[in-house]
C-alpha cells in the first residue's frame, strides 16, 4: 500500500481521549489524575488493556513505566520509542500528557489494521510522574530510566501527606520487577500540546520545538515566631509569611533583572498554622526557574539566594533552602526536528520551529537518544487548567505527523 496516504483514525483517537478524560474528570471539565492515585491506576489499567488488545508485548518496570512493544521485521534492532504521561496536575487538562500516550497508541492501531510491517519494533510508553506535582521532581521516572536520577531516591520522595512514592507505586500495583534502566533506542518522539500561545497566535498547526528550557526547582522553608495577632506589637515580630511575601516578589522580578529569556515562578506555598489570628511561624514555598541558558538560570539563583538570606536575617526568620532538582536545557536532534517540519508540509500542515517552555520526559530521553517533539496548538494558550483545550482537527494533524515520522524512523536500518 502507498504508506504516504496512510492516516490515523480521528474518531478513534477522540474516543480514546474522551474515555481517558472520564477518569478523574473534574466538575470544571478537566481531570485530576495525580501520580500514583487511584485515578492514575484506573487510567493505567485501561492503557494496558488497550495495548494487550493490540497484541503488544506489555512490560512494567520498577518505576511503573508502562511499555507496549509492537514487533518489527527485525526485533534485534533498537526500537523507535514514543510516549508521554497519563498523570495530570490537580485540576489539570484533558490533553496534557495523555495526548502523547493516546497519539502513539492510535499510530499502532492504524499500523495494525492496515497490516503495515516496519523494519524496527515500535514501543510506546507511559512515564510515571511526569508532572512532579504530587511528588517532586517532575519527569522523575524517565530520569531514572535514562540513568540520571536514582531509583531509591525517587522511591523516597514524599507527598504533602508524607506518603512515599515507592509505597504508593506498590499500592496501585505498578511497581514492576524489570529494572528501570535504559535500553538501546533508535530515537524518541513525544507528541504534546504546546501549552502556550504561539501556535494559535501564528495560526500554525504543528510546532517542532528545537528543544526544552532548563528547569531548576528549589524549596524554601522559613521559621518565624507564632503569637496572638492582637496583643503582639508590629515591632519585633518574626512573621514568616511576610518574609516569604518579600521573597516571592523577588522571584517575580528576577527575569527582568536578568535581562529576560527566563521565567521564574512561585507556584506552591504552605503557611502554618494558617489561622487568621496567629502570626505565621512556618512557611514553605517552591521556586521554579527556567531558561534556555542554564548558566543564566544558575546566576539568577545565586542572586536570589542572597536576597532571601538578607530578608530572612532582617526579619529574624531562619531560612532553609533545598536545591531540589535541575535538568539542563535540551537541544533536540536537528535531523528529527527537520523531519517533523518536512513531514508536516508533506501532509499539508503549516509548521513552526519553536522552543518548549514546558518540561517533558523528552528532556531526559534527549540525553540518551535522538529526540524530538511534535506540538499542536493550545486554545487560548492555556494548560494545567480545566479549560485546557485543542481542536480535534489539530489532534488528528499532530497524530498524522507522528505516524509518518515514526514510520520513517522505524524503517531506517
Ligand atoms: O513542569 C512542567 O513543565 C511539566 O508540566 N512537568
Ligand atoms: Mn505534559
Ligand atoms: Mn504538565
Amino acid at each position: 500500500m502507498d504508506l504516504k496516504s496512510l492516516k490515523i483514525n480521528r474518531k478513534r483517537l477522540q474516543e480514546s481521549l474522551d474515555e481517558m478524560a472520564k477518569i478523574g474528570a473534574t466538575p470544571g471539565g478537566g481531570v485530576q489524575r495525580l501520580t500514583l492515585s487511584d485515578e492514575d491506576k484506573q487510567a493505567r489499567d485501561l492503557f494496558v488493556k488497550w495495548l494487550k488488545e493490540l497484541g503488544c508485548e506489555v512490560t512494567i518496570d520498577e518505576m511503573g513505566n508502562i511499555f507496549g512493544k509492537r514487533a518489527g521485521r527485525n526485533n534485534d534492532l533498537p526500537p523507535v520509542l514514543s510516549g508521554s504521561h497519563i498523570d495530570s496536575q490537580p485540576k489539570g487538562g484533558r490533553f496534557d500528557g495523555i495526548l502523547g500516550v493516546m497519539g502513539p497508541l492510535e499510530v499502532l492501531r492504524t499500523l495494525h489494521e492496515n497490516n503495515v510491517e516496519t523494519e524496527r519494533p515500535i514501543t510506546i510508553v507511559d512515564w510515571t510522574n511526569e508532572e512532579g506535582s504530587r511528588f517532586a521532581p517532575a519527569m522523575v521516572s524517565s530520569g531514572v530510566w535514562a540513568g540520571v536520577l536514582d531509583r531509591d531516591w525517587a522511591y523516597s520522595r514524599t507527598d504533602i501527606n508524607g506518603k512515599r512514592f515507592g509505597d504508593e507505586l506498590e499500592r496501585i500495583g505498578y511497581k514492576g520487577k524489570i529494572p528501570a534502566k535504559k535500553r538501546p533506542l533508535h530515537c524518541y518522539y513525544e507528541y504534546h500540546i504546546e501549552q502556550g500561545p504561539i501556535l494559535e497566535k501564528e495560526g500554525i498547526t504543528i510546532g517542532a520545538p528545537k528543544g526544552i528550557l532548563c528547569l531548576h526547582w528549589y524549596d524554601v522553608y522559613l521559621e518565624g515566631e507564632a503569637n496572638q495577632v492582637g496583643p503582639t506589637p508590629m515591632e519585633g515580630r518574626h512573621d514568616a509569611l511576610c518574609a516569604a511575601a518579600e521573597m516571592i516578589l523577588k522571584v517575580n522580578q528576577l527575569p527582568d533583572r536578568m535581562g529576560g529569556n527566563m521565567v521564574a515562578t512561585v507556584g506552591e506555598i504552605q503557611n502554618y498554622p494558617n489561622s487568621r489570628n496567629i502570626i505565621p511561624d512556618k512557611v514553605h514555598f517552591t521556586v521554579d526557574i527556567r531558561s534556555w541558558d542554564d548558566d543564566l538560570a544558575l546566576k539568577a539563583w545565586e542572586l536570589l539566594r542572597k536576597d532571601f538570606e538578607e530578608i530572612a536575617s532582617g526579619r529574624g526568620c531562619p531560612i532553609k533552602i533545598e536545591e531540589t532538582w535541575r535538568v539542563e536545557h535540551s537541544p533536540f536532534d536537528k535531523t528529527l526536528v527537520q523531519r517533523i517540519l518536512d513531514t508536516s508540509s508533506q501532509l499539508g500542515y503549516s509548521s513552526l520551529r519553536m522552543v518548549s517552555g514546558a518540561g517533558h520526559d523528552a528532556s531526559y530521553m534527549n540525553q540518551i537518544t535522538p529526540t524530538a517533539m511534535i506540538f499542536i496548538p493550545s486554545i487560548g494558550g492555556r494548560s494545567h487548567v480545566e479549560v485546557e483545550n485543542s481542536t480535534w482537527a489539530d489532534c488528528e494533524a499532530g497524530a498524522n505527523v507522528l505516524l509518518h515520522c515514526i514510520l520513517k524512523s522505524a524503517n531506517e536500518i
